[in-house]
Order: structure tokens, then C-alpha cells, then sequence
């Protein structure tokens, strides 16, 4: 017999501040510590969706706090269809856009509707989605490196299996990043991937000057090394470099991936699941990669990232970046440098104590 529609009973947010195991320092900024915003998606049938957004600083949690409830007046009594309710979303916010803590919060609500699917269903959405439960390869990320003070850490995450390790340079100037990466690169060897990530932060000249540099250290990517919006940047320095180009964390929604792609910004496509439209979006610019034969990593959102990473025809990397280890009863698995959807949904469940703990 058909399985009747899961409704939406009732929506509830929860701001915590959770601690990360390394501040992440960037060239445009430091985040200490994760400010997360829990969603749950309560439907009539008992069945909890959940799922969790980045606010990247403490100053977005309350505005966000405050989107969810008006947002649960048009959702509540609706049916757990994310396309559906993700269609509505498009036409109900086409004049103002749906960039920014909107998007934010839409896509988290996108998720959380997903994971309850799967849990109906009793499956990961990896399934749900066509796929099977397959370990996804892993990068390590880091932030800014200090070699001696890393170089444990560095050389622990050898030790779990990864075969690929990225750090954010930008802080200094070229000498300083030269010797970051030649440190981190003495430390990993030869056979280890290694990945470096600009946050953003320099012109179009100096990022064609530095990544030339470091171009001898065998880079599989350089990331983000311009402004995000900065799409025509993002090809230039791609042209002029033999370093692969990364960008994407920062596209919103389908409809920014399909400018990227136009523009010929970038050799990758590193979707974030908050901001591309959350599973759904997801799905869609995956599709768009595929066509343009852009391998596709992931940005953060370890869990998440995972399932839909394993509907991904050209899945190259899963970003192992852990925000919300510290509040779930099961943080992520590294196994072999690798990690593996768990369901049923995204598998996430969290630990009542740490977020009572890392309310705020
Ligand atoms: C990053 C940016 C912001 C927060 C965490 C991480 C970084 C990355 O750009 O790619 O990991
Ligand atoms: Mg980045």
C-alpha cells in the first residue's frame, strides 16, 4: 500500500555556538567557533527532519532565528515534498532573491525535509536518491598552517587515511605562503593530494603571481583566489595559470552555478549545500557540472555533503571540515581517508546535552 504524504506539523530553530577541532583562520577572516542554527521539521506522523545551517558568525544566528517561524506560517499542514515546497519558495521570494540568510535558512529547511524522507522511508537519501551508501574520498582541510604547531595534526591525518590535504594561505605575502606550503608539502610527501584556498583575497595580478610560485609544489587546486562574484577574475587567473582553479562555496543556488559554468571561471565546481538550494538545489547544479564536465567537491556540511556527493557523476572530493561533530550523537566517520552517507535521512541526531550546552 502506498505510504500517505508526511505533513508538516510544526518547525523549530535552535542557535548554538559549537566548538570546532581547529579555529578555522582564513585570509579573510578567523571563525573560532561554529555558529550553527538546528532545524527540526516535525510532521504529524512523528517523524522529525533534521539539519543544521552554517552562519559563518554569530551576528547572522538571531536574524535567522527569527526567518524560521514566519517561514513555518506557509509550510505548516503542507506536505514533506522538498521539489514542491523549494518551487514555492522560488516564486514566493523572485522579486527579493533568495541570496543570504534566506537562502540560508531556505536550503536548511530544503535538508531538514529530505532527512525526514529518508527516515520515512527508512533509508539514507544517498538511496533515496538512486544512490547506494558509498565511501566518498576525503581532503582534510585546514586553516591558516603554522608548520610546527601543525605538523602533528598534519601528520595524524595521514594516519586516518587521507590522501589529500588543503590549507588556506593569504595571510602574508608570497614568502610567508611559500613557506607554509613547502612545509606542509615536506610533511605530506609527493603522493598525498594538496590543495590551497585564497578565501577570496587577492587581485587578479597577485593571484597569478603567487599560484605561478607555487605552482612547483604540484597543486591540485587553487582555490577561491579572487572575489566570489568575481567570475570574469576567476577566468582570468584560470588562463593564465597552469595551477586548476576551484571556486563554487559561494555560488547560490542552480542558477549561479550556471554563470560560473558560462564564464569559464573554474577547472572544479566546489558546491556548498546551504547556499546551491540544499539537496534539491544540489541535484541540479550536479547535473549542470556533469555537462560541463566539472569534477565536483563539496564545501563543509560533512554529513550532508556525503549523500549527495554519492548521486554525483563526477564526485571528485568531500571537503572534511567538522562544525557539528560536537552536537551530534554520531559525528562524521573518516575511514581510509573516506566517508560514508549513514541514514536513515542524513543521519544526523543530536546529542540533547551538547546543545543545551552550546545553546546561546
Ligand atoms: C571556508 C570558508 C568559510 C568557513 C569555513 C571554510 C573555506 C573552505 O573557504 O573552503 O573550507
Ligand atoms: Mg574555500
Amino acid at each position: 500500500m502506498m505510504k500517505a504524504d508526511l505533513i508538516i506539523k510544526a518547525i523549530k530553530a535552535r542557535a548554538v555556538q559549537v566548538p570546532m577541532p581547529r579555529p578555522m583562520a582564513t585570509a579573510s577572516g578567523v571563525i573560532p567557533s561554529a555558529p550553527l542554527l538546528l532545524i527540526d521539521i516535525e510532521t504529524e506522523q512523528d517523524i522529525t527532519g533534521r539539519s543544521y545551517v552554517f552562519g559563518y558568525t554569530s551576528v547572522t544566528l538571531r536574524p535567522m532565528m527569527e526567518l524560521v517561524p514566519s517561514l513555518a506560517e506557509v509550510l505548516v499542514g503542507k506536505p514533506v515534498a522538498p521539489v514542491e515546497r523549494m518551487a514555492e519558495f522560488e516564486a514566493t521570494f523572485r522579486l527579493l532573491g533568495r541570496q543570504g540568510l534566506l537562502g540560508m535558512v531556505l536550503s536548511g529547511i530544503d535538508m531538514a525535509l529530505w532527512d525526514a524522507l529518508g527516515s520515512m522511508h527508512e533509508v539514507s537519501v544517498a538511496r533515496l536518491l538512486g544512490g547506494q551508501d558509498k565511501p566518498i574520498p576525503a581532503y582534510d582541510s585546514y586553516g591558516i598552517i603554522d608548520p610546527s604547531r601543525d605538523a602533528g595534526d598534519l601528520e595524524n591525518s595521514l594516519k586516518q587515511g587521507f590522501k589529500a590535504i588543503k590549507i588556506k594561505v593569504g595571510g602574508g605575502d608570497l614568502d610567508v605562503d611559500r613557506a607554509a606550503v613547502k612545509a606542509v608539502r615536506d610533511i605530506i610527501g609527493s603522493d598525498v593530494a594538496l590543495m590551497i584556498d585564497y578565501n577570496q583575497s587577492l587581485t587578479v595580478p597577485e593571484a597569478v603571481r603567487r599560484i605561478d610560485s607555487l605552482a612547483e609544489f604540484d597543486l591540485t587546486w587553487a582555490e577561491e583566489p579572487v572575489p566570489a562574484e568575481d567570475l570574469a577574475g576567476h577566468a582570468n587567473v584560470r588562463q593564465s595559470c597552469t595551477v586548476p582553479i576551484q571556486t563554487g562555496e559561494n555560488w547560490w543556488f542552480p542558477a549561479d552555478a550556471t554563470r560560473a559554468i558560462q564564464s569559464d571561471a573554474s577547472d572544479f565546481a566546489m558546491l556548498d549545500i546551504m547556499k546551491i538550494g540544499g539537496v534539491t538545489g544540489w541535484v541540479r547544479a550536479a547535473g549542470q557540472a556533469e555537462g560541463a564536465s566539472l569534477p565536483v567537491s563539496s564545501h563543509a556540511f560533512v554529513e550532508a555533503s556525503a549523500h549527495v556527493l554519492a548521486v554525483t557523476p563526477t564526485c571528485h572530493f568531500l571537503e572534511f571540515l567538522d562544525k557539528a561533530g560536537a552536537i551530534l550523537q554520531e559525528p562524521a566517520v573518516v575511514e581510509d581517508g573516506k566517508v560514508r552517507p549513514r541514514g536513515p535521512g542524513l543521519g544526523m541526531d543530536w546529542d540533547a546535552a551538547a546543545v543545551e550546552k552550546y545553546s546561546v
